[in-house]
């Protein structure tokens, strides 16, 4: 047992198919959730529209067209000295309309040749198999994940590329953010976790989140086990999004709030990590007249299909404040949340929290005993390109030092076990919260603006020079 970051610490970059790949019709490709998302803004929320309308505009229909520049794109990933690369394999490549009998071959071919590319330079590839995407085919006939059919036609998808790249790909993940959608009134969110598109005020939102959620942790507990059938040595991870909540004052009611806020918002580690529902989710069903279909077999499942890490995404805390007019803790997010004096936020808003990973890392190795790996944290920002064509994004390098002397002090000092970082947007990509490519994350920039106009010309920002650094020194050189 070492208390440094290990030697074969997988430092890298994480991105995810929709948000960058475009050509979403190429070569058989079907439609997903992701190609009816208008663009939004800033506080403006992104529309889903009912199938492509022509007047709208669909910034992932394009993105930053990765489909026909990847090996440009790792080439310049290798030179950073990239370790490993998260993305996901579009479902939609692979199975079109989501319920064919037989695979797409021209889709399957694609990420044969992005593989192969990474293991050119070394690069390990780190797999979501559902990143915010579900074939829109499935949307529409079967209401997306309320329907315990789209199981079946996940774990047919699942299988094919865990056959297919069975000696490509070691590390996977199932479902990226799973636990995003207990924020039911947000459209969008629940719309790219499950396929579930509703009004914000629909009264059965509640139940049927609960019950998209729990098809889907059957359907992750599915493929970790035919997974590791496939192949032993697969590493099957779930995700997470984790945003601790703090209380926002030491009034007894505030502190009560945050730790309900936590089980409502976390519960999805344990049926995950432990195979089980924990006991406060079971009475708060009970307690609320929720009944979600959960059977004896699928309890079963969710036993044998425990995961082997956790991945999870950090960008900021959350601090909440007692409901009164929610007594029984039907946390949903954005109503109890509160402003936190003592951060500063993003220019979307988002708070500067560095200590906050630590404080999450500590309470994921906490609960679940388990390896942790951060595939996602960053700053969304602006940026500026210098008649020189350099981009000083000084902002970026001191979040992203801040954030990883706070997961180095996790390891060294709180001995938490971590065996990978892969900031989010390791080169300029399509936000899925706003749709915009102004919202920026990269080491490598992208000249594409919001409303898809751009060469897509790719440039280096001070940020590709210091992670270059920090990777090399295995981190003891943050700068
Ligand atoms: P954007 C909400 C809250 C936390 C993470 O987000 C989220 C979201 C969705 O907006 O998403 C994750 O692009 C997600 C990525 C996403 C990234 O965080 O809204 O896994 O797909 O791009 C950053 O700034």
């Amino acid at each position: 047992m070492t208390y440094s970051i290990p030697k074969d610490f997988l430092w890298g970059g994480a991105v995810a198919a929709h948000q960058l790949e475009g050509a979403w019709q190429a070569d058989g490709k079907g439609p997903s959730i992701a190609d009816v998302m208008t663009a939004g803004a800033n506080g403006i929320p992104r529309q889903i529209t009912d199938g492509v309308k022509a007047d709208k505009f669909y910034p992932n229909h394009e993105a930053i067209d990765f489909y026909h520049h990847y090996k440009d794109d790792i080439k310049l990933f290798s030179e950073m000295g990239f370790k490993s690369f998260r993305t996901s394999i579009a479902w939609t490549r692979i199975f079109p309309q989501g319920d064919e009998e037989q695979p797409n071959e021209a889709g399957l071919r694609f990420y044969d040749e992005l593989f192969a590319e990474c293991h050119k330079y070394g690069i390990e590839p780190i797999i979501t198999l559902a990143h915010f995407e579900i074939p829109y085919h499935l949307v529409k006939k079967y209401g997306g994940w309320r329907d315990r059919r789209v199981i079946d036609f996940f774990i047919r998808f699942a299988t094919t590329v865990f056959k297919r790249y069975k000696n490509q790909v070691k590390y996977w993940m199932t479902f990226n953010e799973i636990n995003n959608q207990t924020n039911y009134k947000e459209q969008f969110l629940m719309a790219t976790d499950s396929g579930l598109v509703l009004e914000p005020d629909d009264p059965e939102s509640e139940a049927l989140m609960y019950q998209a959620a729990h098809y889907e942790l059957v359907a992750s507990a599915l493929a970790v086990k035919i997974g590791h059938e496939i192949n032993p040595e697969f590493k099957i991870g779930c995700m997470l999004n984790v945003s601790p909540l703090y209380p926002a004052t030491c009034k007894p009611a505030d502190a009560f709030q945050a730790l309900k806020a936590m089980q409502r918002r976390y519960w999805f580690g344990d049926v995950h990590a432990l195979g089980r529902y924990p006991r406060h989710m079971e009475a708060f069903f009970k307690a609320n007249g929720l009944r979600p279909d959960i059977t004896a077999e699928d309890r079963v499942v969710l036993k044998e299909g425990i995961v082997d890490y956790i991945g999870f995404s950090y960008y900021n805390s959350s601090t909440v404040a007692a409901q009164e007019n929610n007594p029984e803790f039907h946390f949903v997010g954005s109503e109890a949340a509160q402003e936190n004096p003592y951060l500063t936020t993003s220019d979307w808003g988002w708070p500067i929290d560095p200590l906050g990973l630590r404080y999450s890392l500590n309470w994921l190795a906490d609960h679940y005993h388990k390896p942790l790996m951060i595939v996602e944290n960053g700053l969304g920002a602006k940026d500026e390109v210098t008649a020189e064509g350099k981009i000083h994004d000084d902002y970026r390098i001191s979040y992203l030092k801040a954030h990883i002397q706070a997961m180095k002090d996790a390891i060294e000092k709180d001995g938490v076990s971590v065996i990978g970082y892969t900031p989010w947007g390791c080169i300029d990509l399509v936000s899925a919260g706003t749709g915009q490519m102004s919202k920026r994350y990269g080491f490598i920039y992208v000249d594409r603006d919001d409303k898809g106009n751009g060469s897509d010309k790719r440039l280096k920002k001070d940020s590709f020079y210091w992670y270059q650094k920090v990777i090399k020194t295995n981190g003891s050189d943050l700068g």
